[in-house]
Order: structure tokens, then sequence, then C-alpha cells
């Protein structure tokens, strides 16, 4: 079997999130802070531990055959990468920001200005796309500082929750591009088993992610009703309980609209409603 390898960051936000998802995998490795290089005791990978600006390079030119980094990265640093699998975590956005009393309200404006960022690939397309001529001013962090210091009229920085923004005298303008951390590959490597073997534990762990098990009682006039809002993997067990008259019934449901699941499925008569995490599902 081939030994392949992984490139993640090494330190950062994506670091934790992504040792995680490999361990949730079933993969056992020592999460070394201090080497760069990790084995994996019971699958053909190693794990490089790198700088997130590094990885799209590292996968396309075969340094290592997969990575876990953000859109953002990857989009900016140019790579030749096929996209795997988005991961669902290190989730942001890439937004033009400006000054809270900027008199800016429309695109065009942004003609002439200039506009501070970390990512002048992205700004420049995102710029041409929407036939703005402006001063793309690259600095390599605490952009947000741009303004206030007289260095730019504008910055094009990721946000998440805003508050850089906003301890900054800043506000959101425009969205330039939205991201989230991706599993990478070196082109062609998704025909490799190996990869397609990880792909499969990956996706299995991000279903899981998604649901929750249940399992609930109800009487059996009402068990149509429950049944009905229950989808389940496939559909739901049903198993008799000692008073003939109730069954408890097993199934899975999807966390995104999960309160007002439970909500209706009390409604139709569901009662002891208790909730399990998932942790693998085997499609
Ligand atoms: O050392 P290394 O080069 O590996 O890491 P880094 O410092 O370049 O990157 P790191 O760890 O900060 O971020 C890694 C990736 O996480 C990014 O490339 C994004 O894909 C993703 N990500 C998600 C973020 C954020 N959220 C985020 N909020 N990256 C940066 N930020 C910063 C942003 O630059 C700004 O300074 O957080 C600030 C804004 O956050 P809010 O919450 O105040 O809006
Ligand atoms: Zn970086």
């Amino acid at each position: 079997m081939k030994t392949l390898k992984i490139a993640i960051q090494k330190s950062g936000r994506l670091n934790e999130k992504s040792v995680e998802i490999l361990k949730n995998c079933g993969l056992s490795f020592e999460n070394y802070k201090s080497s760069l290089i990790s084995t994996v005791t019971n699958f053909p990978l190693e794990i490089l531990f790198l700088r997130d600006d590094d990885i799209p390079e590292y996968v396309q030119d075969g340094i290592a055959d997969l990575g876990i980094v953000g859109e953002n990265v990857i989009v900016e640093a140019g790579a030749e990468v096929t996209y795997l699998q988005k991961l669902g975590f290190g989730k942001c956005t890439l937004k033009i920001a400006i000054p809270n009393e900027s008199q800016i309200t429309e695109i065009a404006q942004l003609g002439g200005t200039a506009i501070a960022t970390s990512y002048p690939v992205i700004l420049e397309k995102y710029l041409k796309d929407n036939d703005v001529i402006a001063e793309v001013r690259t600095i390599s962090g605490s952009v947000e500082i741009g303004p206030g210091l007289g260095l730019s009229d504008a910055i094009c920085d990721i946000v998440s929750t805003g508050g850089t923004l906003k301890s900054n005298g800043l506000k959101p303008f425009s969205e330039v591009m939205k991201s989230e951390a991706i599993l990478i590959g070196k082109e062609g490597s998704n025909l490799l088993p190996e990869v397609q073997e990880l792909l499969q534990r990956i996706r299995s762990v991000l279903r899981a992610k998604e649901t929750k098990y249940v399992v609930l009682n109800v009487a059996k006039t009402n068990l149509k009703k429950v049944v009905d809002l229950l989808p389940g993997v496939k559909s739901p067990t049903v198993v008799p309980l000692f008073d003939e008259e109730w069954v408890a019934v097993h199934s899975v449901i999807a966390e995104h609209d999960f309160w007002e699941k439970i909500n209706s499925l009390k409604a139709a008569g569901a009662e002891g409603i208790v909730v399990m995490p998932i942790e693998k599902i085997i499609a």
C-alpha cells in the first residue's frame, strides 16, 4: 500500500479541527506540536504540519498527496489542486469593509480608492469582475488598521463574527468570497484506493455530525403521525414496549431543523424523547 502524505496547519485556527476530523476517522497518531511530521500507526498515512500558506503548493507539487486548508488560501495561491471535500469548519467570508463614516454606497465608488488586503489576487479579480479600478495595497497582517493609519480607504479581509471590524470603526461593505476548510488532493489523487478509503471515512464522520440519534416513546394510536415526521436513514425502527399500547421509535434526525422537529414530535404525541450524538454513518 502506498503511504500517503496529508498536509495540515501546524498551529492556528484550522489545526485543532483538522486533527479532530482525522482522529474521528479512526486514525491513531501523536499530535506533536514540535515536529513537522507524524506517522499514523493504523493507516498508510503521514501527517505534515505546515503553515497554511504553504499547503496548496505542497499538494499541487505532489510533496503532499492531500491537504486541509481554507479555500481563501487555495484561491489566493492559484494552486491547481482537486477539491475533494468541504469540511464544514473554518467558515468565514472575505469582505471589503469601509470606515463607519465612509460615504461609499456602491461598488463603483471604490474606483480610485486604495484598498489594503492580504488577498491581492482574489481582490484584483473581484475588482476586475466589477469593472472597478482601485489601488490594491498588499499588507501581510493587521489589515484592519489600514484606514485608521491613513494607509487605505477600505480593506478586504476575512470576517467571521465581525468583532474585529467593529472594534476598528469599520463596517462590512461587500462580500468577495465565502470560505471554509477543504480537503484538497493532488490532481488525480482521488483515484488512489487509499484516498478513496480516507474520503469514505471523512464523509461518514461529516454525515454523522449533521445528524442526531433519537429514541422516543409513543402510543400506538399516534405512531403514524410520529413516523411521518421521521425519515431515518431508511425508515424508523419501531420496538414494542412492555405496555402493549405503546412503542419505542428509534430514528436519525437532521441537526439543522432539530428543535422544530422535536417540537413537532412532541405535538404529535412523542414522550420521553432521548437524543444522542452519532459517531459515524456508513453509507
Ligand atoms: O500560521 P499560519 O500561516 O498557518 O496561519 P494564519 O495566521 O495565516 O491563519 P489563521 O490560523 O489565522 O487562519 C487560518 C484560516 O482560518 C484562514 O485562512 C481562514 O480560512 C480561516 N478563518 C476562519 C479565519 C477566520 N475565520 C478569522 N476570523 N482566518 C482569519 N480570521 C481573522 C481575520 O483575518 C481577522 O483578523 O480573524 C479576524 C476577524 O475575525 P472576527 O471574528 O473578529 O470577524
Ligand atoms: Zn497563513
